[in-house]
C-alpha cells in the first residue's frame, strides 16, 4: 500500500498561540466584556465548555446583548467563533441566539463552527434537570434548568447524542432510544409535564443547525494554530463552580478552569500562554451553596443595587458580599492565572469602608485553605478593612489617576495573590477599562 504524503502539519511548530478568559469566582465576574474587550487581538474565540447556563453580557451599537453559547466574538464578523467539544449545545438556544446575532447584521454561517463532538441538549434533559431539582427540594442546587447536569451525565455515561450524528441518517431512532430511556427516569421522578412543544421547537432547531458549519474540532483549531492563528479561550461560569475543584456538590457539570482548556478543544497544555482570571472587586453567587463572604445587611443590598446583580439568564437576584481572596488565592492556583482583571470596581465608589477577607476561622481554627465541603463547616470569614476611594471612578482613563485608596486596595490584593491585577473594568460600557 502506497502512503500518501501526509507530514505538512508540524503541530508543534507554534506553542503558545492560545491566551484563556476565565472567572475566578462564582460566575458573572463580567467576561463576556472582557472578551470582547480582547477579541481584536485574536484570530479565533472559542468556548470550550458549559452551555446555555452560561449569560455572556455585551454591549453593542449601545444595545445590551446577552450570548449563552455562541463566542463573544461574534459581532466581529472576520473572527473565527468555535463552540467546542467540550460544550453541551441546546439546539432551540443556539437557534434564538442566531437569529438575535443575525439582526445586528452578522452572518454566523461565516463565523461561526461548530465541532461535531459537541453534545447536544435534548428536551429531556431540561425535564430531567427540573424534576432533579424539584426532587432535591430544600437541598437544590440551583441550577439554571438548562439540562446541564443531564446532558452531561449522558456524556460521561456514554450515551449522549453528539452534533456529528446529525449528519448520520439514524439520527432520530438514537434520539427515539435515548428520549425513552430518558422517560422512564422521569416517571421514576413522577415528572408529568407535557413536553410536546419543547420537542417541536427542538426539531425545528436541528434542522437550522445541519445548516451551520460543522468541524472536525481539534484538527480544525490546531491546524489554524500551526498557521500562525492566535485563540482566545472564552470560559463560562467559573472556578468555584467547576465539577471537580468548585465547591461540590453546588457546582456546574463541566471542567471551567483552565485544564477545561485542552479537553474542550483539543488543545495542548504547552499551547496555552496567558490565563487572565476574572474577578470582581467585590464577590457575588447565584443558586445555592457556601458563600463564606456573604452580606445579609445593607452593604450586601447596596451592592445587588448599584450591581445590578440579577441573573443574565435567570433574572434570579444574586446573592452579594466582600471579595474572598482566600478563595481568590485557591482560584489562580488551580488555574494557573498570569494575570487578574479586576471588573466593577466602579460598584464600590461609595462605600465609606470596605472588607476584603484574608483568612477563615474554621471551627475555632484559623486557616488560609478552602476546607472541602465548606457547608459543613462553621466558617467565619477574617476580614482585614479599608478606606472607601469616594469618587466618581467610572471616569476614569488612565491608570495613575485612580484614586489612591483604590490602588492601595488593589496593591493589597496583588499581593496577596501572588498575581498582578493588571486591568481594572470601571463600567459596563467597551472603553471602560483602565490598563494598570
Ligand atoms: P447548572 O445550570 O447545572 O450549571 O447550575 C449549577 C450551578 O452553577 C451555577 N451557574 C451559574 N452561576 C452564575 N452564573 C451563571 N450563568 C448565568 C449568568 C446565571 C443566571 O451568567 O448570569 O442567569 O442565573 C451560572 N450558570 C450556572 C448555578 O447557579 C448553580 O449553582
Ligand atoms: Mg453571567
Amino acid at each position: 500500500m502506497k502512503l500518501t504524503k501526509f507530514a505538512f502539519y508540524n503541530y508543534n511548530l507554534f506553542t503558545q498561540m492560545v491566551d484563556v478568559i476565565l472567572g475566578l469566582q462564582w460566575g458573572d465576574e463580567g467576561k463576556g466584556k472582557v472578551v470582547d474587550y480582547f477579541a481584536p487581538a485574536y484570530d479565533i474565540v472559542a468556548r470550550f465548555q458549559g452551555g446555555p447556563n452560561a449569560g455572556h453580557t455585551l454591549y453593542v451599537d449601545n444595545k445590551k446583548v446577552v450570548l449563552h453559547q455562541i463566542p463573544s466574538g461574534i459581532f466581529h464578523q472576520e473572527k473565527i467563533n468555535i463552540i467546542g467539544g467540550g460544550v453541551v449545545l441546546d439546539p432551540v438556544t443556539l437557534k434564538k441566539e442566531c437569529d438575535n446575532v443575525a439582526s445586528f447584521g452578522i452572518d454566523v454561517k461565516k463565523n461561526l463552527y461548530i465541532s461535531e463532538r459537541t453534545n447536544l441538549i435534548l428536551p429531556t434533559h431540561r425535564a430531567l434537570d427540573k424534576a432533579s431539582e424539584m426532587q432535591k427540594g430544600e437541598g437544590k442546587i440551583g441550577s439554571t434548568l438548562k439540562g446541564i447536569g443531564p446532558a452531561y451525565m449522558d456524556k460521561t455515561g456514554r450515551n449522549a447524542l453528539r452534533v456529528g450524528e446529525l449528519l448520520n441518517r439514524n439520527f432520530t431512532s438514537q434520539y427515539i432510544k435515548l428520549r425513552m430511556k430518558h422517560q422512564r427516569l422521569l416517571d421514576n421522578f413522577g415528572f408529568n409535564e407535557d413536553i410536546s412543544q419543547w420537542e417541536e421547537e427542538f426539531f425545528e432547531a436541528i434542522e437550522f443547525l445541519r445548516e451551520l458549519n460543522i468541524i472536525n474540532g481539534e484538527y480544525f483549531i490546531n491546524n489554524k494554530i500551526t498557521e500562525g492563528k492566535k485563540v482566545l479561550a472564552e470560559g463560562a461560569q467559573a472556578a468555584l463552580l467547576d465539577i471537580d475543584f468548585g465547591t461540590y456538590p453546588f457546582v456546574t457539570s463541566s471542567n471551567t478552569i483552565s485544564a477545561g482548556v485542552c479537553t474542550g478543544l483539543g488543545i495542548a497544555p504547552q499551547k496555552i500562554k496567558e490565563v487572565y482570571g476574572i474577578t470582581k472587586s467585590y464577590c457575588t453567587r447565584v443558586g445555592s451553596g457556601p458563600f463564606p463572604t456573604e452580606l445579609f445587611d445593607q452593604n450586601g443590598e447596596k451592592l445587588r443595587e448599584i450591581g445590578t446583580e440579577f441573573g443574565a439568564t435567570t433574572g434570579r437576584p444574586r446573592r452579594c458580599g466582600w471579595i474572598d481572596l482566600v478563595a481568590l488565592r485557591f482560584a489562580c492556583m488551580i488555574n494557573g492565572a498570569t494575570q487578574v482583571i479586576m471588573t466593577k470596581a466602579d460598584v464600590l465608589d461609595s462605600f465609606e469602608e470596605l472588607k476584603v477577607c484574608t483568612a477563615y476561622n474554621v471551627d475555632g481554627r484559623t486557616t488560609q485553605q478552602l476546607p472541602l465541603q465548606m457547608e459543613r463547616h462553621n466558617i467565619e470569614p477574617l476580614y482585614q478593612s479599608f478606606k472607601g476611594w469616594n469618587t466618581n471612578s467610572s471616569v476614569i482613563t488612565a491608570g495613575e489617576n485612580l484614586p489612591a485608596d483604590m490602588k492601595n486596595y488593589i496593591n493589597f490584593i496583588n499581593e496577596y495573590l501572588g498575581c498582578p491585577v493588571k486591568y481594572v473594568s470601571n463600567g459596563p460600557g467597551r472603553e471602560q477599562i483602565v490598563s494598570l
